[in-house]
């Protein structure tokens, strides 16, 4: 739970759906002084491979007393993603009792899709308001969606025999899957109407108080704007571990890169005040609302490094002969491990590549005096192994190291390159003409390191 000033609360919450590989949710509720609640929600399918997914939402159970149902989307008749075309955008309104098609056997209806706000209130006209700015689906019943599979479960499946709760289920939906059924024989769901597990899905709504006589439309149109800073992105990346609503980050540049630009996303109408970058140094983003009534501090602790490992930099291009070019580890996914005399020794950074590999970086722009790194054949591959490969470093396409044919048991062989001036860095491993096979090449602890400044 965060304050955010006196005037707001969040609370987020973290949890799990059971899907065979468990997929994250997180659920935000910022609490505000006027009594609304903004809710943000994301689900993160576990896996890409897991079953489409029914419906992406969250359910409130609401008093019974709020039995009239006012929306502004899509209607009179329920609505899926699939099946808009019979409806149109419109202010509608009815009794939630009303919002169920009586099929011959109970079912799923009575969704709407396209709604940017719906209101839920008793007979003096008092209750609640959900608005979004995107919108979304909306389905208010007095069936949960478990009372309809526990009766179609059943024989009979009769409407008579499916009871009532009193109270308002209300489904608030990113979306939910379509119905499919384009001919008389049960068609599949087209894909582009299915959800899949391949993404996340982010949701965002408010739930706001509203009292007789209030406008919904104009209600929901004030929404408030939960956070004012919506995104901070240092040299064109989200700063790592930003966080909504004002967090504190450390962010460690290389001294040999020019000074990080910083840019700062807001809400509409949010004024920011913010200084100049300098390394090291603390860099602080205030942000208030529009009426002056919040602000927001996002502070990013600059620090500074010689160092720049290749493995924590972006390539212009990277081929490999077998499984990828890997970032810290093995073409096998282990610790980069080589031999030698002095026994095997692992290196926490490093890139492990198979002949042939070719990698280039761009080092225009950066003030570099020198590239090294320990160069040698993976201890992963067996004793026996036929490994034979040799390391090749070019600058601006001129080779300037050479390993010669390297095996298994041969001493790794540093690296050390100056690099002043250079605008191109390529390292190559060659497969040493007798084919790649089980040519596991280590670039072990790869890095640049700054010019004297
Ligand atoms: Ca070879």
């Amino acid at each position: 739970m965060t304050p955010l000033l006196d005037k707001a609360i969040r609370v987020r919450f973290s949890g799990t759906v059971p899907t065979t590989t468990p997929s994250p949710v997180t659920m935000t509720y910022t609490v505000f002084g006027n009594g609304q609640v903004r809710v943000d929600s994301t689900l993160q399918p576990g896996a890409s491979n897991l079953p489409y997914i029914p419906e992406v939402g969250t359910m409130l159970t609401l008093p019974s007393q709020l039995e009239t149902l006012t929306w502004y989307g899509r209607g009179p008749e329920e609505s899926m993603l699939d099946r808009k075309t019979a409806t149109d955008v419109g202010l509608y309104s009815g009794a939630v009792a009303d919002q169920v098609t009586r099929y011959l056997r109970p079912q799923e209806s009575g969704n709407k899709t396209d709604v940017r706000w719906a209101s839920l209130t008793d007979d003096a006209g008092n209750g609640l308001l959900v608005s979004s700015d995107t919108p979304l689906e909306l389905n208010a019943s007095h069936y949960a969606p478990e009372d309809l599979s526990r009766i179609m479960s059943r024989n009979g499946q009769h409407w008579y025999d499916t009871p009532a709760r009193q109270e308002v289920v209300l489904r608030v939906n990113e979306h939910q899957m379509g119905v499919g059924g384009d001919d008389s024989w049960g068609a599949a769901v087209h894909d582009e109407y299915k959800l899949f597990a391949n993404h996340a899905y982010s949701y965002s709504y408010s739930l706001t108080p509203i009292t007789a006589g209030e406008d919904p439309m104009a209600l929901a149109r004030q929404s408030v704007a939960a956070d004012l800073v919506t995104d901070l992105r240092v040299d064109g990346e989200t700063v790592p571990g930003f966080t909504a609503g004002g967090g504190e980050y450390a962010y460690e540049v290389f001294s040999g890169s020019p000074t990080p630009a910083v840019e700062v996303e807001t809400a509409a109408g949010v004024v920011v005040d913010r200084g100049d970058v300098q390394v090291p140094g603390s860099y602080q983003v205030v942000a208030t609302s529009a009426d002056g009534s919040r602000t927001e501090t996002h502070t990013i602790a600059f620090t500074s490094t010689d160092t720049a490992y290749l493995s924590d930099r972006a390539w212009v291009s990277a081929t490999s002969g077998w499984n990828g070019v890997n970032r810290d580890v093995s073409v096998e996914g282990k610790p980069l491990t080589l031999g030698g005399a002095a026994g095997p020794t692992a290196y926490p950074k490093g890139i492990g590549t198979h002949a042939v590999s070719q990698i280039v970086y761009d080092l225009s722009g950066l003030d570099v005096s020198t590239f090294s790194a320990v160069v040698g054949v993976d201890q992963e591959v067996p004793a026996n192994a036929r490994s034979s490969l040799t390391f090749q470093v070019l600058l601006d396409g001129v080779e300037v190291f050479s390993s010669g044919p390297m095996d298994r048991g041969t001493e790794p062989k540093p690296v050390e390159v100056d690099v002043h001036g250079a605008q191109q860095l390529t390292l190559v491993v060659g497969d040493s003409g007798n084919g790649n096979q089980e040519d596991h090449a280590d670039w072990a602890d790869a890095r640049l390191t700054a010019a004297a400044g």
